[in-house]
């Protein structure tokens, strides 16, 4: 364990066992510390809890939104640069603690050190582009209108938003749907994932630690199906930001699209789901850059990522070139535990999802051939050996459904038009990748390939706040370029005030 991590543990560990401290709801700025206890554990030591856990009630879940719809008055009359002020100051609070917050993700997530560090500066970096793309809005933007004289444009917050978030980027995540909403003058719920209450509930300690308003943010911990459902139904949430799997969006859609008595708006549904990318690689493509590139997108933090490649479409002119040169790869990553600096891949969040993956590798095997890593893994913990599934029929589940896991399943097209269809066929639409150095090749994918986002001749690195917005179409979301200028726009109703200016009586 590297020294750093042991300093960085030491300093967030309250007790010896669990390593931290209760994780517990908190509401209109008091902490409950009533209700049902679990616990999350560290997916690479099962028997390790990182923190008990108090989870919310429904109960909760309605002082929750009433905090929050008593704060929002004052809230949303706060200057924009009072509130950008919070942000920056959430910022400075979690940079300098960085590889403590780090260190907790890398135990709640199972999450190697490189990417949980990663985890946290995008959350610093999302409370900072937001602050200043709102205050930029918030100078007022002026349009014509039909007529020609100036109407003004002005925004108001939508009202109570409810946040729900994925255990994949516990803090970055829930923080850049959060803040976004409280810059924009919103008050939220936010909900977290029971896999990673811990992580998300940081966001909460460094708004509370630079005086956020009682209210304003109120924290839930719980059962999505209890807490989340109960969230999304209340009448007075108007805006719902989800992160997560495709049948949850649309089940959350759906929920939120039945108006009940008392509800005074149509609630707003942003939801960032799932994804099955594809990256190309042409018969041309410099194999000294696919590899590396397909290895960290397909298997970095075990796959485990909506922004993952989980298909590999190659030419049949190179195909057995680019498939040994990728399994060869393959059997280099080191997998064990993600305590450890060197590793590249660590176990999955839970049993669930181990289950999951033998499920999809068992049907690879029986339908088509699977090279499974030829490594030693811990014999604890959730740990599966990174495989590439070939050979598969095109209806295969292994092609098409999202198994978000180190699964890497291969297509072989005749030709770069092929490749595109196949690579199109999904029901998603969230990331894809080309390796090519022929120039007319990259452009007709610029114009074919169907992704919200798309990477060339790079490895896949998913949200850069104010540089890559991210998010997809098709299945993989809507309304949801995440950490773009637009996504403010999800969290504010615009209004339009046209007057004639007339001489002071
Ligand atoms: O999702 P789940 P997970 C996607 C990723 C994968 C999934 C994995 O593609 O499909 O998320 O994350 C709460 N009503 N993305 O397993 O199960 C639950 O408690 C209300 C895409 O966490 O959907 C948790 O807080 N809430 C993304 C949250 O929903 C409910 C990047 C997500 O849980 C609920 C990251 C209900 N009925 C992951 N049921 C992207 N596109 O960027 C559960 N929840």
């Amino acid at each position: 364990v590297s020294a750093e991590f042991g300093r960085a543990l030491q300093a967030i560990s309250s007790r010896s066992k669990p390593y931290f401290p209760l994780t517990v709801p908190y509401v209109g700025g008091r902490e409950i510390d009533r209700g049902a206890k679990e616990v999350s554990i560290n997916p690479a030591h099962p028997g390790d809890v990182v923190s008990e856990v108090i989870n919310a009630t429904s109960e909760l879940v309605d002082e929750a939104v009433s905090a929050a719809m008593a704060a929002l008055s004052d809230w949303s009359r706060t200057p924009i640069e009072r509130r950008a002020g919070y942000l920056m100051e959430a910022a400075r609070w979690m940079h300098d603690r960085r590889k403590e917050i780090a260190a907790l993700e890398v135990l709640e997530a199972g999450k190697p050190w490189k990417e949980a560090d990663a985890d946290v500066v995008e959350a610093i970096d999302f409370c900072n582009y937001y602050a200043h793309e709102m205050v930029r809005l918030g100078k007022g933007v002026g349009l014509l209108s039909p007529k020609g004289e100036h109407n003004d444009m002005f925004y108001r917050p939508k009202g109570v938003a409810a946040v729900i978030g994925p255990w994949n980027f516990p803090l970055a995540i829930p923080t850049g749907m959060t803040v976004a909403a409280l810059v924009a003058g919103n008050t939220v719920v936010l909900k977290p994932a029971e896999q990673t209450p811990a992580t998300a509930k940081v966001l909460v300690d460094a708004f509370r630690a630079v005086g956020l308003p009682d209210g304003v943010l109120n924290f839930l911990p719980g059962p999505g199906e209890e807490v989340g459902a109960h969230l999304v139904r209340h009448k007075d949430v108007a805006v719902v930001a989800f992160t997560g799997s495709r049948s949850v969006g649309l089940e959350i859609i759906e929920t939120a699209s039945k108006w009940q008595k008392g509800q005074v708006h149509i609630k707003k549904v942003i939801a960032e789901l799932g994804g099955k990318d594809a990256i190309i690689v042409d018969s041309d493509a410099d194999l000294d850059q696919v590899v590396p590139g397909v290895i960290y997108s397909a298997f970095g933090f075990s796959g485990q990522k909506c922004s993952a490649c989980s298909r590999l479409i190659v030419l049949r002119s190179s195909a057995e070139q680019v498939i040994s040169r990728v399994i060869g790869a393959m059997d280099t990553l080191l997998v064990g535990d993600p305590q450890r600096p060197e590793t590249d891949m660590g176990p999955l969040i839970d049993y669930a999802s181990q289950q999951r993956l033998k499920y999809y590798s068992d049907m690879a095997q029986s339908q088509g051939e699977v090279a499974t890593a030829k490594l030693a893994i811990p014999d604890e913990g959730y740990y599966v050996l990174p495989s590439v599934a070939l050979e598969l029929p095109k209806e295969s589940p292994v092609l098409t459904e999202e198994i978000f896991g180190p699964l890497l399943a291969v297509e072989i097209a005749e030709d770069l038009e092929e490749a595109v269809w196949l690579a199109n066929s999904t029901d998603y639409a969230l990331t894809a990748g080309l390796f090519s150095r022929s120039p007319q090749n990259i452009e007709f994918i610029k114009n074919e390939l169907l992704a919200g986002n798309i990477y060339i001749n790079r490895h896949i690195t998913g949200a850069v706040p104010g540089r890559h917005p991210f998010g997809g179409f098709k299945m993989s979301g809507i309304g949801s370029k995440s950490g773009g200028p637009d996504y403010l726009f999800q969290f504010l109703d615009p209004y339009v005030i046209s007057e004639n200016t007339v001489r002071q009586g």
